[in-house]
Parts: structure tokens; sequence; C-alpha cells
């Protein structure tokens, strides 16, 4: 039927533009959790034994652009035991 194919037709477009609508905004500036959900992946790929924390051998694996990561490493250990917690690392360099 003619009208049938017209129906199948608008429900086909309605539907693609409501999957374009609902995936805007991921496409849109980044989501405050994906930031976060982006540093926990790099925090995890660099705690090489796994035990939650960066020390500086493991922060100093990453190459880093600056030549010093011994600073980079303490402007982040904000409770200055030594080690990087996930926070520390993803809050950045203290102010
Ligand atoms: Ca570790
Ligand atoms: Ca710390």
């Amino acid at each position: 039927m003619h009208g049938n194919r017209i129906v199948q037709l608008t429900l086909l477009v309605l539907f693609a533009v409501t999957l374009v609508f609902a995936g805007l905004p991921a496409w849109g500036q980044p989501q405050p959790g994906m930031m976060k959900q982006r540093c926990m992946d790099h925090f995890k790929a660099m705690d090489k034994d796994q035990n939650g924390s960066l020390s500086l051998e493991e922060f100093s694996a990453m190459p880093h652009k600056q030549a010093n990561p011994e600073n980079l490493f303490k402007a982040r250990d904000t409770n200055t035991d030594g080690g990087l917690s996930a926070d520390e690392f993803c809050a950045g360099p203290k102010k």
C-alpha cells in the first residue's frame, strides 16, 4: 500500500531525528563526569602496582614535557605523603 510506505518513512525519519537529538549533548562540550573518568583511566594505567597510589617512580614513567617530573609530582601531592591518590592526580597542581 502506498499510504503504508509513507507512514513507515515518517516513522523512520522521526526515529532518526530522535537519535540525533538524543546524541547531540554527548557530542557537545565534554561532561564533567567524562573528564574525571578519563583521568581515572589515565591514573589506573600509570599505577603499575595497582595500589591506588602513584609513586614518584610511577609518575615519572609518564613522558613529561617538563624536564623535572619531581616538581610536578610534589605540586600534586597535596597531603605530602609521597604518593599521588587518584583525587590528587586528577585535581592537578595545587595553587
Ligand atoms: Ca602505585
Ligand atoms: Ca598524596
